[in-house]
Protein backbone atom coordinates (compact mmCIF):
# COMPACT_ATOMS: atom_id res chain seq x y z
CA UNK A 1 0.00 0.00 0.00
CA UNK A 2 1.15 3.38 -0.87
CA UNK A 3 1.41 6.04 2.10
CA UNK A 4 -2.57 8.06 0.23
CA UNK A 5 -4.24 4.26 1.19
CA UNK A 6 -2.80 3.76 4.45
CA UNK A 7 -3.75 7.59 5.32
CA UNK A 8 -7.72 6.91 3.83
CA UNK A 9 -7.94 3.60 5.88
CA UNK A 10 -6.59 5.59 9.21
CA UNK A 11 -9.18 7.69 8.52
CA UNK A 12 -11.92 5.12 7.65
CA UNK A 13 -10.66 3.73 11.37
CA UNK A 14 -11.01 7.41 12.97
CA UNK A 15 -14.55 8.15 11.13
CA UNK A 16 -16.45 4.93 12.31
CA UNK A 17 -14.85 4.78 15.80
CA UNK A 18 -16.26 7.92 16.25
CA UNK A 19 -19.92 6.73 14.88
CA UNK A 20 -19.43 4.38 17.70
CA UNK A 21 -18.62 6.86 20.41
CA UNK A 22 -14.85 5.88 20.95
CA UNK A 23 -12.98 7.31 23.13
CA UNK A 24 -12.40 11.22 21.26
CA UNK A 25 -8.79 10.18 22.78
CA UNK A 26 -8.74 7.82 20.40
CA UNK A 27 -10.43 8.73 17.65
CA UNK A 28 -7.75 11.70 17.78
CA UNK A 29 -5.25 9.59 17.50
CA UNK A 30 -6.36 8.01 14.42
CA UNK A 31 -7.28 11.31 13.08
CA UNK A 32 -3.49 12.54 13.69
CA UNK A 33 -1.99 9.96 12.32
CA UNK A 34 -3.42 9.65 9.13
CA UNK A 35 -2.28 13.15 8.09
CA UNK A 36 1.23 12.83 9.10
CA UNK A 37 1.39 9.67 7.05
CA UNK A 38 -0.56 11.59 4.32
CA UNK A 39 1.91 14.53 4.17
CA UNK A 40 5.15 12.53 4.77
CA UNK A 41 7.99 12.42 1.97
CA UNK A 42 9.00 8.52 2.16
CA UNK A 43 7.34 5.91 1.88
CA UNK A 44 5.56 3.95 4.84
CA UNK A 45 6.70 0.70 3.27
CA UNK A 46 10.59 1.49 3.72
CA UNK A 47 10.58 3.23 7.12
CA UNK A 48 8.23 -0.02 8.26
CA UNK A 49 11.44 -2.13 7.21
CA UNK A 50 13.70 0.13 8.70
CA UNK A 51 11.76 -0.35 11.69
CA UNK A 52 11.53 3.68 11.88
CA UNK A 53 7.70 3.90 11.96
CA UNK A 54 7.70 5.04 15.87
CA UNK A 55 10.42 7.84 15.10
CA UNK A 56 6.78 9.46 13.46
CA UNK A 57 5.39 12.18 15.67
CA UNK A 58 2.16 10.77 17.55
CA UNK A 59 3.10 6.96 16.52
CA UNK A 60 3.62 4.72 18.80
CA UNK A 61 3.78 1.24 19.07
CA UNK A 62 0.35 0.17 18.78
CA UNK A 63 -0.13 2.67 15.60
CA UNK A 64 3.35 1.35 14.05
CA UNK A 65 1.85 -2.22 14.38
CA UNK A 66 -1.18 -0.96 12.39
CA UNK A 67 0.58 0.65 9.77
CA UNK A 68 2.84 -2.07 9.09
CA UNK A 69 0.36 -4.89 8.69
CA UNK A 70 -1.75 -2.04 6.59
CA UNK A 71 1.40 -1.82 4.41
CA UNK A 72 2.21 -5.64 4.33
CA UNK A 73 -1.05 -7.14 3.61
CA UNK A 74 -3.15 -4.22 2.55
CA UNK A 75 -6.15 -5.05 5.17
CA UNK A 76 -6.43 -4.39 8.63
CA UNK A 77 -8.51 -6.45 11.09
CA UNK A 78 -9.83 -3.82 13.20
CA UNK A 79 -10.62 -2.24 10.22
CA UNK A 80 -12.51 -4.63 8.87
CA UNK A 81 -14.35 -5.33 12.36
CA UNK A 82 -15.79 -1.78 12.36
CA UNK A 83 -16.90 -1.79 8.60
CA UNK A 84 -18.95 -5.33 9.45
CA UNK A 85 -20.90 -3.20 12.31
CA UNK A 86 -21.52 0.44 10.64
CA UNK A 87 -23.30 0.85 7.74
CA UNK A 88 -20.97 2.10 4.82
CA UNK A 89 -23.15 5.44 4.06
CA UNK A 90 -23.17 6.97 7.53
CA UNK A 91 -19.43 7.88 6.98
CA UNK A 92 -20.20 9.93 4.03
CA UNK A 93 -23.22 10.97 5.88
CA UNK A 94 -21.32 12.27 8.71
CA UNK A 95 -19.03 14.15 6.04
CA UNK A 96 -22.08 15.80 5.28
CA UNK A 97 -21.76 19.92 6.62
CA UNK A 98 -23.98 20.42 9.51
CA UNK A 99 -23.93 16.94 10.45
CA UNK A 100 -21.24 14.60 11.87
CA UNK A 101 -21.12 11.40 13.93
CA UNK A 102 -23.27 11.68 16.50
CA UNK A 103 -26.14 13.23 14.18
CA UNK A 104 -25.29 10.93 11.22
CA UNK A 105 -26.44 7.94 14.01
CA UNK A 106 -29.18 9.51 15.33
CA UNK A 107 -30.50 10.07 12.00
CA UNK A 108 -30.26 6.65 11.17
CA UNK A 109 -31.54 5.06 14.43
CA UNK A 110 -34.53 7.59 14.02
CA UNK A 111 -34.92 7.53 10.16
CA UNK A 112 -33.11 4.23 9.09
CA UNK A 113 -30.88 6.95 6.50
CA UNK A 114 -27.51 5.37 5.36
CA UNK A 115 -26.87 7.28 2.07
CA UNK A 116 -26.28 10.33 0.57
CA UNK A 117 -29.30 9.98 -1.47
CA UNK A 118 -31.45 8.95 1.58
CA UNK A 119 -30.41 12.05 3.15
CA UNK A 120 -31.10 14.13 0.34
CA UNK A 121 -34.86 12.95 0.11
CA UNK A 122 -35.85 12.91 3.40
CA UNK A 123 -34.27 16.72 3.35
CA UNK A 124 -36.47 17.55 0.51
CA UNK A 125 -39.95 16.09 2.04
CA UNK A 126 -39.07 18.17 5.24
CA UNK A 127 -38.83 14.94 7.48
CA UNK A 128 -35.56 16.06 9.02
CA UNK A 129 -36.53 19.29 10.90
CA UNK A 130 -39.30 16.98 12.65
CA UNK A 131 -36.26 15.82 14.50
CA UNK A 132 -35.67 16.80 18.31
CA UNK A 133 -32.11 18.41 17.80
CA UNK A 134 -32.44 19.62 13.69
CA UNK A 135 -35.06 22.09 12.84
CA UNK A 136 -35.97 23.91 9.70
CA UNK A 137 -32.05 25.81 9.36
CA UNK A 138 -30.59 22.72 10.12
CA UNK A 139 -32.74 21.14 7.46
CA UNK A 140 -31.75 23.20 5.03
CA UNK A 141 -28.59 23.35 5.38
CA UNK A 142 -28.05 19.21 5.34
CA UNK A 143 -29.74 19.48 2.11
CA UNK A 144 -26.99 22.35 0.83
CA UNK A 145 -24.15 20.25 2.20
CA UNK A 146 -25.43 16.76 0.41
CA UNK A 147 -25.98 18.38 -2.82
CA UNK A 148 -22.66 20.10 -2.49
CA UNK A 149 -20.53 16.40 -1.46
CA UNK A 150 -22.72 14.48 -4.51
CA UNK A 151 -21.62 16.94 -7.28
CA UNK A 152 -18.17 16.49 -6.40
CA UNK A 153 -18.68 12.97 -6.33
CA UNK A 154 -15.30 10.29 -5.64
CA UNK A 155 -12.70 12.66 -7.40
CA UNK A 156 -9.19 12.47 -5.66
CA UNK A 157 -7.34 15.68 -4.77
CA UNK A 158 -4.33 16.97 -6.56
CA UNK A 159 -2.15 15.86 -4.53
CA UNK A 160 -3.32 12.53 -3.84
CA UNK A 161 -2.84 11.57 -7.54
CA UNK A 162 0.38 13.55 -7.96
CA UNK A 163 1.75 10.50 -5.83
CA UNK A 164 0.47 7.69 -7.92
CA UNK A 165 0.89 9.55 -11.11
CA UNK A 166 4.68 10.18 -10.09
CA UNK A 167 4.82 6.26 -8.75
CA UNK A 168 3.14 5.14 -12.27
CA UNK A 169 5.32 6.96 -14.55
CA UNK A 170 8.65 5.80 -12.67
CA UNK A 171 7.15 2.52 -12.86
CA UNK A 172 6.33 2.43 -16.59
CA UNK A 173 9.49 4.49 -17.53
CA UNK A 174 11.13 0.82 -17.67
CA UNK A 175 8.46 -0.72 -19.92
CA UNK A 176 10.14 -2.82 -23.38
CA UNK A 177 10.27 -0.57 -26.53
CA UNK A 178 8.71 2.61 -24.75
CA UNK A 179 10.16 6.00 -25.89
CA UNK A 180 8.02 8.59 -23.54
CA UNK A 181 5.32 8.27 -21.16
CA UNK A 182 3.49 11.10 -19.83
CA UNK A 183 0.40 12.10 -17.24
CA UNK A 184 -2.43 13.92 -19.53
CA UNK A 185 -6.28 14.88 -18.58
CA UNK A 186 -7.19 17.39 -15.78
CA UNK A 187 -3.99 16.42 -13.81
CA UNK A 188 -1.63 17.83 -16.51
CA UNK A 189 -4.27 20.93 -16.26
CA UNK A 190 -3.77 20.53 -12.54
CA UNK A 191 -7.22 20.87 -11.77
CA UNK A 192 -7.62 20.97 -7.45
CA UNK A 193 -9.54 17.23 -8.14
CA UNK A 194 -9.19 14.20 -10.34
CA UNK A 195 -11.90 12.08 -11.55
CA UNK A 196 -9.10 9.51 -13.63
CA UNK A 197 -6.01 9.89 -14.44
CA UNK A 198 -4.95 9.49 -18.17
CA UNK A 199 -1.70 8.64 -19.21
CA UNK A 200 -0.14 8.21 -23.09
CA UNK A 201 2.79 6.36 -23.81
CA UNK A 202 4.93 6.60 -27.40
CA UNK A 203 5.86 3.43 -28.41
CA UNK A 204 5.88 0.89 -31.91
CA UNK A 205 4.54 -1.69 -29.81
CA UNK A 206 1.90 -1.48 -27.08
CA UNK A 207 2.56 -4.68 -25.43
CA UNK A 208 5.32 -3.89 -22.99
CA UNK A 209 3.70 -0.99 -21.56
CA UNK A 210 0.11 -2.00 -20.98
CA UNK A 211 1.76 -5.25 -19.45
CA UNK A 212 3.96 -3.02 -17.50
CA UNK A 213 0.80 -0.90 -16.12
CA UNK A 214 -0.85 -4.60 -15.22
CA UNK A 215 2.37 -5.10 -12.75
CA UNK A 216 1.94 -1.20 -11.27
CA UNK A 217 1.36 -2.08 -7.52
CA UNK A 218 -2.04 -1.36 -6.18
CA UNK A 219 -3.67 -2.16 -9.20
CA UNK A 220 -6.98 -4.09 -8.30
CA UNK A 221 -8.65 -4.99 -11.24
CA UNK A 222 -7.77 -4.64 -15.12
CA UNK A 223 -11.26 -2.98 -16.06
CA UNK A 224 -10.20 -3.06 -19.77
CA UNK A 225 -7.65 -3.77 -22.39
CA UNK A 226 -7.71 -3.35 -26.19
CA UNK A 227 -4.99 -2.73 -28.59
CA UNK A 228 -3.78 0.59 -27.89
CA UNK A 229 -6.35 1.43 -24.40
CA UNK A 230 -6.35 -0.20 -21.64
CA UNK A 231 -7.62 0.71 -17.85
CA UNK A 232 -7.13 -0.09 -14.84
CA UNK A 233 -8.53 0.65 -11.22
CA UNK A 234 -6.57 0.44 -8.52
CA UNK A 235 -7.33 -0.28 -4.93
CA UNK A 236 -8.04 3.25 -3.66
CA UNK A 237 -10.77 3.21 -6.31
CA UNK A 238 -8.52 5.70 -8.60
CA UNK A 239 -8.84 4.77 -12.06
CA UNK A 240 -6.43 5.20 -14.84
CA UNK A 241 -6.42 5.11 -18.76
CA UNK A 242 -3.99 4.51 -20.85
CA UNK A 243 -3.27 5.11 -24.34
CA UNK A 244 -0.28 3.82 -26.71
CA UNK A 245 -0.19 6.75 -29.15
CA UNK A 246 2.85 6.38 -32.43
CA UNK A 247 5.18 9.06 -32.57
CA UNK A 248 3.83 11.12 -34.84
CA UNK A 249 0.71 11.80 -33.16
CA UNK A 250 2.64 12.20 -29.85
CA UNK A 251 1.86 16.24 -29.81
CA UNK A 252 -1.66 15.78 -31.46
CA UNK A 253 -2.36 13.11 -28.95
CA UNK A 254 -0.95 14.99 -25.80
CA UNK A 255 -3.18 17.98 -26.65
CA UNK A 256 -6.24 16.06 -27.14
CA UNK A 257 -6.04 14.22 -24.33
CA UNK A 258 -4.90 17.00 -21.86
CA UNK A 259 -8.27 18.64 -23.06
CA UNK A 260 -10.33 20.26 -21.20
CA UNK A 261 -13.14 18.96 -23.81
CA UNK A 262 -14.38 22.25 -24.22
CA UNK A 263 -10.84 23.47 -24.86
CA UNK A 264 -10.51 20.77 -27.66
CA UNK A 265 -13.83 22.17 -28.76
CA UNK A 266 -12.98 25.39 -29.76
CA UNK A 267 -9.85 24.32 -31.09
CA UNK A 268 -11.18 22.05 -33.50
CA UNK A 269 -13.41 24.38 -34.84
CA UNK A 270 -10.60 27.52 -34.98
CA UNK A 271 -9.04 24.70 -37.46
CA UNK A 272 -12.21 24.03 -39.53
CA UNK A 273 -11.94 28.09 -39.94
CA UNK A 274 -9.15 27.67 -41.64
CA UNK A 275 -9.38 24.84 -43.96
CA UNK A 276 -7.49 21.99 -41.19
CA UNK A 277 -8.63 19.06 -39.36
CA UNK A 278 -7.64 18.69 -35.67
CA UNK A 279 -7.94 15.44 -34.26
CA UNK A 280 -5.77 13.40 -31.49
CA UNK A 281 -3.57 11.80 -34.96
CA UNK A 282 -2.47 15.14 -35.98
CA UNK A 283 -3.85 18.26 -37.96
CA UNK A 284 -4.61 17.27 -41.85
CA UNK A 285 -5.22 19.66 -44.77
CA UNK A 286 -7.52 17.14 -46.62
CA UNK A 287 -5.32 13.72 -45.92
CA UNK A 288 -2.25 15.39 -46.04
CA UNK A 289 -0.72 15.30 -42.48
CA UNK A 290 0.83 18.88 -41.50
CA UNK A 291 1.54 19.10 -37.80
CA UNK A 292 0.66 16.43 -34.75
CA UNK A 293 4.55 15.41 -33.59
CA UNK A 294 4.73 18.28 -30.57
CA UNK A 295 2.16 20.47 -28.99
CA UNK A 296 3.54 23.23 -30.18
CA UNK A 297 3.72 22.18 -33.63
CA UNK A 298 -0.37 21.57 -33.63
CA UNK A 299 -1.26 24.72 -32.26
CA UNK A 300 1.41 26.87 -34.13
CA UNK A 301 -0.49 24.83 -37.17
CA UNK A 302 -3.53 26.76 -36.58
CA UNK A 303 -2.11 30.01 -35.66
CA UNK A 304 -1.58 29.73 -31.94
CA UNK A 305 0.99 29.84 -29.34
CA UNK A 306 1.42 27.00 -27.09
CA UNK A 307 -0.83 27.44 -24.27
CA UNK A 308 -0.16 26.07 -20.66
CA UNK A 309 -2.26 23.34 -19.40
CA UNK A 310 -3.61 25.33 -17.01
CA UNK A 311 -5.01 27.48 -18.89
CA UNK A 312 -6.76 25.25 -21.20
CA UNK A 313 -10.62 25.07 -20.11
CA UNK A 314 -11.68 27.54 -22.79
CA UNK A 315 -12.13 30.10 -20.33
CA UNK A 316 -11.15 33.06 -23.09
CA UNK A 317 -7.42 31.68 -23.21
CA UNK A 318 -7.58 30.70 -27.06
CA UNK A 319 -8.69 34.07 -27.80
CA UNK A 320 -6.30 35.43 -25.78
CA UNK A 321 -3.82 33.76 -27.63
CA UNK A 322 -5.00 34.74 -30.90
CA UNK A 323 -3.56 38.24 -29.94
CA UNK A 324 -0.94 36.89 -28.60
CA UNK A 325 -1.69 38.28 -24.82
CA UNK A 326 -1.36 35.04 -22.84
CA UNK A 327 -0.33 36.04 -19.42
CA UNK A 328 3.62 35.06 -18.48
CA UNK A 329 2.17 32.69 -15.29
CA UNK A 330 3.21 32.45 -12.24
CA UNK A 331 6.05 29.82 -11.61
CA UNK A 332 7.20 28.39 -8.40
CA UNK A 333 10.58 29.75 -8.35
CA UNK A 334 9.09 33.30 -8.38
CA UNK A 335 8.24 32.88 -4.70
CA UNK A 336 10.37 34.14 -1.88
CA UNK A 337 8.53 33.76 1.14
CA UNK A 338 5.99 31.63 2.58
CA UNK A 339 3.51 33.48 4.89
CA UNK A 340 1.50 31.13 6.91
CA UNK A 341 2.60 28.33 8.94
CA UNK A 342 2.12 26.67 12.41
CA UNK A 343 4.35 25.63 14.71
CA UNK A 344 3.83 23.56 17.79
CA UNK A 345 2.68 26.39 19.95
CA UNK A 346 -0.59 25.86 18.49
CA UNK A 347 -1.90 22.97 16.63
CA UNK A 348 1.54 22.77 14.11
CA UNK A 349 3.74 19.16 14.63
CA UNK A 350 6.88 20.62 14.13
CA UNK A 351 9.02 23.21 16.64
CA UNK A 352 9.44 27.10 15.53
CA UNK A 353 13.53 26.15 14.70
CA UNK A 354 12.38 23.54 12.12
CA UNK A 355 9.74 25.39 10.36
CA UNK A 356 12.04 28.05 9.93
CA UNK A 357 14.87 26.11 8.94
CA UNK A 358 12.89 23.95 6.76
CA UNK A 359 11.62 27.12 4.93
CA UNK A 360 15.40 28.63 4.33
CA UNK A 361 15.96 24.96 2.92
CA UNK A 362 13.27 25.63 0.61
CA UNK A 363 14.96 29.03 -0.79
CA UNK A 364 12.54 31.31 1.38
CA UNK A 365 14.51 34.49 2.39
CA UNK A 366 11.11 35.15 4.62
CA UNK A 367 8.53 33.63 6.61
CA UNK A 368 5.61 34.58 8.51
CA UNK A 369 4.59 32.59 11.47
CA UNK A 370 1.36 32.71 12.17
CA UNK A 371 0.11 30.47 15.00
CA UNK A 372 -3.95 30.62 16.05
CA UNK A 373 -5.49 33.13 18.46
CA UNK A 374 -7.29 31.52 21.51
CA UNK A 375 -10.41 31.46 20.23
CA UNK A 376 -9.51 28.39 18.28
CA UNK A 377 -8.86 26.14 21.63
CA UNK A 378 -8.90 22.82 19.94
CA UNK A 379 -6.10 23.91 18.16
CA UNK A 380 -4.06 25.56 21.71
CA UNK A 381 -4.86 28.76 20.58
CA UNK A 382 -2.96 32.10 22.13
CA UNK A 383 -3.48 34.54 23.69
CA UNK A 384 -1.54 38.16 24.31
CA UNK A 385 0.47 36.44 26.80
CA UNK A 386 1.51 33.61 25.17
CA UNK A 387 1.68 34.98 21.48
CA UNK A 388 3.92 37.67 23.09
CA UNK A 389 6.45 34.83 24.35
CA UNK A 390 6.11 33.54 21.03
CA UNK A 391 7.02 36.83 19.32
CA UNK A 392 10.34 36.73 21.53
CA UNK A 393 11.33 33.48 20.89
CA UNK A 394 11.45 34.16 17.17
CA UNK A 395 13.23 37.28 18.22
CA UNK A 396 15.68 35.01 19.84
CA UNK A 397 16.00 32.60 16.67
CA UNK A 398 16.46 35.27 14.33
CA UNK A 399 19.37 35.94 16.05
CA UNK A 400 21.12 32.38 15.46
CA UNK A 401 19.60 31.45 11.97
CA UNK A 402 20.84 33.39 9.08
CA UNK A 403 19.51 34.31 5.59
CA UNK A 404 15.88 34.34 6.31
CA UNK A 405 14.13 36.87 7.72
CA UNK A 406 11.62 35.62 10.42
CA UNK A 407 8.12 37.52 10.62
CA UNK A 408 6.10 37.68 13.59
CA UNK A 409 2.72 36.97 12.67
CA UNK A 410 -0.65 35.41 13.82
CA UNK A 411 -3.33 33.93 12.46
CA UNK A 412 -6.04 35.74 14.08
CA UNK A 413 -9.61 34.89 14.19
CA UNK A 414 -12.33 36.66 13.21
CA UNK A 415 -14.72 36.62 15.87
CA UNK A 416 -19.00 35.82 15.44
CA UNK A 417 -19.88 39.42 16.26
CA UNK A 418 -17.02 40.67 13.70
CA UNK A 419 -14.62 41.53 16.29
CA UNK A 420 -11.17 40.24 16.02
CA UNK A 421 -9.60 37.83 18.89
CA UNK A 422 -7.01 40.01 20.16
CA UNK A 423 -6.23 43.44 21.13
CA UNK A 424 -5.40 46.61 18.67
CA UNK A 425 -2.56 46.91 20.67
CA UNK A 426 -1.00 43.33 20.34
CA UNK A 427 -1.72 43.23 16.99
CA UNK A 428 -0.16 46.81 16.50
CA UNK A 429 3.01 44.96 17.30
CA UNK A 430 2.87 42.12 14.75
CA UNK A 431 4.95 42.20 11.57
CA UNK A 432 2.47 40.19 10.22
CA UNK A 433 -1.88 39.58 10.90
CA UNK A 434 -3.67 37.12 8.85
CA UNK A 435 -7.84 37.14 9.61
CA UNK A 436 -9.21 34.35 9.29
CA UNK A 437 -12.92 32.52 10.47
CA UNK A 438 -13.63 29.32 11.67
CA UNK A 439 -16.46 30.02 13.52
CA UNK A 440 -19.94 30.85 12.72
CA UNK A 441 -19.88 29.81 9.47
CA UNK A 442 -23.27 29.22 8.48
CA UNK A 443 -24.50 33.09 9.54
CA UNK A 444 -26.64 34.44 6.62
CA UNK A 445 -24.81 36.02 3.61
CA UNK A 446 -25.42 39.49 4.75
CA UNK A 447 -23.69 39.10 8.61
CA UNK A 448 -20.94 37.37 7.33
CA UNK A 449 -19.41 39.28 4.68
CA UNK A 450 -20.03 42.43 6.96
CA UNK A 451 -17.74 40.56 9.14
CA UNK A 452 -15.45 39.65 6.83
CA UNK A 453 -15.34 43.56 5.32
CA UNK A 454 -14.68 44.36 8.94
CA UNK A 455 -11.72 42.87 8.91
CA UNK A 456 -10.54 44.02 5.66
CA UNK A 457 -10.90 47.66 6.91
CA UNK A 458 -9.19 46.69 10.07
CA UNK A 459 -5.79 48.54 10.16
CA UNK A 460 -4.27 46.11 11.66
CA UNK A 461 -5.02 42.87 9.11
CA UNK A 462 -2.83 42.71 6.47
CA UNK A 463 -4.34 39.43 4.74
CA UNK A 464 -7.44 37.14 4.79
CA UNK A 465 -7.03 33.46 5.59
CA UNK A 466 -8.90 31.03 3.57
CA UNK A 467 -11.31 33.54 2.30
CA UNK A 468 -14.49 31.41 1.74
CA UNK A 469 -14.06 28.70 3.95
CA UNK A 470 -14.47 25.76 1.43
CA UNK A 471 -12.90 21.98 2.02
CA UNK A 472 -13.28 20.42 -1.47
CA UNK A 473 -16.07 18.11 -1.67
CA UNK A 474 -16.74 18.27 1.76
CA UNK A 475 -17.79 21.98 3.21
CA UNK A 476 -19.71 24.63 0.86
CA UNK A 477 -18.07 27.84 1.13
CA UNK A 478 -18.99 30.37 3.68
CA UNK A 479 -22.42 32.42 1.88
CA UNK A 480 -20.25 35.13 0.73
CA UNK A 481 -20.71 38.36 -1.01
CA UNK A 482 -17.19 37.51 -2.73
CA UNK A 483 -17.31 40.51 -5.14
CA UNK A 484 -18.31 43.14 -2.57
CA UNK A 485 -15.35 41.93 -0.25
CA UNK A 486 -12.98 41.16 -3.12
CA UNK A 487 -13.71 44.88 -3.79
CA UNK A 488 -13.22 46.30 -0.24
CA UNK A 489 -10.02 44.14 -0.45
CA UNK A 490 -8.68 46.39 -3.11
CA UNK A 491 -9.64 49.56 -2.17
CA UNK A 492 -8.30 48.96 1.49
CA UNK A 493 -5.16 46.94 0.33
CA UNK A 494 -5.74 43.98 1.93
CA UNK A 495 -4.48 40.68 0.87
CA UNK A 496 -6.26 37.67 -0.27
CA UNK A 497 -4.90 34.25 0.24
CA UNK A 498 -4.70 31.84 -2.20
CA UNK A 499 -4.35 28.78 0.55
CA UNK A 500 -2.47 25.76 -0.59
CA UNK A 501 -3.47 22.73 1.36
CA UNK A 502 -4.53 20.20 -1.02
CA UNK A 503 -8.15 20.34 0.25
CA UNK A 504 -8.64 24.10 0.83
CA UNK A 505 -6.63 25.75 -2.36
CA UNK A 506 -8.66 28.55 -1.54
CA UNK A 507 -9.46 31.20 -2.94
CA UNK A 508 -10.31 29.07 -6.23
CA UNK A 509 -8.92 29.51 -9.95
CA UNK A 510 -12.47 31.35 -10.85
CA UNK A 511 -12.00 33.68 -7.54
CA UNK A 512 -8.45 34.65 -8.29
CA UNK A 513 -9.05 35.73 -11.51
CA UNK A 514 -11.47 37.69 -10.34
CA UNK A 515 -9.57 39.21 -7.92
CA UNK A 516 -7.29 40.25 -10.18
CA UNK A 517 -9.13 41.52 -11.86
CA UNK A 518 -10.06 44.08 -9.29
CA UNK A 519 -6.32 44.85 -8.28
CA UNK A 520 -6.59 42.75 -5.52
CA UNK A 521 -3.18 41.36 -4.39
CA UNK A 522 -2.95 38.18 -3.54
CA UNK A 523 -0.77 36.00 -1.07
CA UNK A 524 -0.06 32.75 -0.71
CA UNK A 525 0.63 30.50 2.29
CA UNK A 526 0.75 26.90 2.54
CA UNK A 527 -0.64 26.48 5.95
CA UNK A 528 1.94 24.14 6.71
CA UNK A 529 1.57 22.35 9.93
CA UNK A 530 4.68 20.59 10.09
CA UNK A 531 7.78 21.01 7.88
CA UNK A 532 6.62 18.62 4.73
CA UNK A 533 3.64 20.61 4.16
CA UNK A 534 5.50 23.72 3.26
CA UNK A 535 5.73 21.60 0.11
CA UNK A 536 1.75 22.69 -0.27
CA UNK A 537 3.09 25.72 -1.85
CA UNK A 538 3.23 23.96 -5.39
CA UNK A 539 -0.37 23.15 -5.45
CA UNK A 540 -1.01 27.05 -4.72
CA UNK A 541 0.84 27.85 -7.47
CA UNK A 542 -0.96 25.11 -9.82
CA UNK A 543 -4.60 26.94 -8.77
CA UNK A 544 -2.93 30.78 -9.41
CA UNK A 545 -1.75 29.76 -12.68
CA UNK A 546 -5.41 28.36 -13.47
CA UNK A 547 -6.58 31.82 -12.36
CA UNK A 548 -4.60 33.42 -14.92
CA UNK A 549 -2.27 35.02 -12.75
CA UNK A 550 1.57 36.52 -12.84
CA UNK A 551 4.28 37.27 -10.41
CA UNK A 552 3.47 40.74 -9.99
CA UNK A 553 -0.60 39.37 -8.96
CA UNK A 554 1.38 38.07 -5.35
CA UNK A 555 2.78 39.11 -2.48
CA UNK A 556 5.17 36.79 -1.61
CA UNK A 557 7.44 37.04 -5.15
CA UNK A 558 8.30 40.53 -3.74
CA UNK A 559 11.66 41.26 -1.82
CA UNK A 560 11.04 41.59 1.81
CA UNK A 561 11.53 45.74 1.24
CA UNK A 562 9.10 45.59 -1.36
CA UNK A 563 6.48 43.09 0.64
CA UNK A 564 6.64 45.41 3.43
CA UNK A 565 5.91 47.99 1.51
CA UNK A 566 2.56 46.68 -0.16
CA UNK A 567 1.64 46.08 3.56
CA UNK A 568 -1.15 48.07 5.05
CA UNK A 569 0.97 50.51 7.35
CA UNK A 570 -1.62 52.78 9.17
CA UNK A 571 0.98 55.31 10.91
CA UNK A 572 2.19 55.58 7.30
CA UNK A 573 -0.94 56.23 5.99
CA UNK A 574 -2.03 58.80 8.03
CA UNK A 575 -5.72 59.99 9.03
CA UNK A 576 -7.35 57.32 6.43
CA UNK A 577 -5.89 53.63 5.93
CA UNK A 578 -7.97 53.80 2.97
CA UNK A 579 -6.85 56.74 1.17
CA UNK A 580 -2.84 55.40 1.96
CA UNK A 581 -4.43 52.11 0.15
CA UNK A 582 -5.91 53.33 -2.87
CA UNK A 583 -2.65 55.03 -3.64
CA UNK A 584 -1.17 51.83 -3.50
CA UNK A 585 -3.88 49.83 -5.12
CA UNK A 586 -3.39 52.45 -8.39
CA UNK A 587 0.16 51.10 -8.35
CA UNK A 588 -0.55 47.11 -8.32
CA UNK A 589 -3.51 47.94 -10.99
CA UNK A 590 -1.67 49.26 -13.84
P1 LIG B 1 -11.47 14.26 -15.04
O1 LIG B 1 -10.87 12.93 -15.39
O2 LIG B 1 -12.93 14.20 -14.83
O3 LIG B 1 -10.77 14.93 -13.91
O4 LIG B 1 -11.28 15.25 -16.29
P2 LIG B 1 -10.46 15.06 -17.63
O5 LIG B 1 -10.37 16.39 -18.27
O6 LIG B 1 -9.18 14.34 -17.39
O7 LIG B 1 -11.45 14.21 -18.54
P3 LIG B 1 -11.40 12.72 -19.09
O8 LIG B 1 -10.53 11.83 -18.30
O9 LIG B 1 -12.82 12.30 -19.25
O10 LIG B 1 -10.81 12.89 -20.56
C1 LIG B 1 -9.46 13.23 -20.77
C2 LIG B 1 -9.37 14.20 -21.89
O11 LIG B 1 -9.83 13.61 -23.11
C3 LIG B 1 -10.26 15.41 -21.73
O12 LIG B 1 -9.67 16.41 -20.95
C4 LIG B 1 -10.44 15.85 -23.16
C5 LIG B 1 -10.45 14.58 -23.93
N1 LIG B 1 -11.83 14.18 -24.23
C6 LIG B 1 -12.56 13.27 -23.57
N2 LIG B 1 -13.77 13.15 -24.15
C7 LIG B 1 -13.80 14.01 -25.18
C8 LIG B 1 -14.78 14.35 -26.17
O13 LIG B 1 -15.88 13.83 -26.21
N3 LIG B 1 -14.43 15.29 -27.09
C9 LIG B 1 -13.21 15.88 -27.07
N4 LIG B 1 -12.92 16.80 -27.98
N5 LIG B 1 -12.28 15.59 -26.17
C10 LIG B 1 -12.56 14.66 -25.24
CA1 LIG C 1 -9.03 12.26 -16.50
CA1 LIG D 1 -10.04 9.45 -18.67
ZN1 LIG E 1 -7.09 28.80 9.40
Amino acid sequence: MENPEVARALDEVADLLELREANPFRVRAYRTAARTVRDLPESLAELSREKRLEDLPGIGADLAGKITTLVNTGELPLLRELREQIPAGLREIMAVPGLGPKRARSLYERQGITSLDQLREAARRHRIRELDGFGEKTEAAILRGAESVQQTGHRVYLAEAKVYAEALLRHLQGAAGLQQVDAAGSYRRRKETIGDLDVLAVCDDPTGVMDALGRFEGVAEVVARGETKMTVRLRTGLQIDLRAIPAESYGAALAYLTGSKPHNITMRRIAQERGLKLNEYGVFRGTRRIAGRTEEEVYASVGLPWIPPELREDRGEIELALSGQLPKLLKLSDIRGDLHMHTTATDGRDTLPDMVRAAKARGYVYVAITDHSKRVTIAHGMDATRLRRHWRAMERLAATVRGITILKGVEVDILEDGRLDLPDDVLADADYVVASIHFGQNQPREQITERMLNAIRHPHVHAIGHPTGRLIGQRPPYPLDLNTVLKAAAEYGCLMELNCQPSRLDLDDIAVRAAKDLGVTIVLGSDAHAVEELGFMEFGVFQARRGWLEAGNIANTRTLAQFRKLLKNPAKAGDSVSRGHSRQRKRIVR
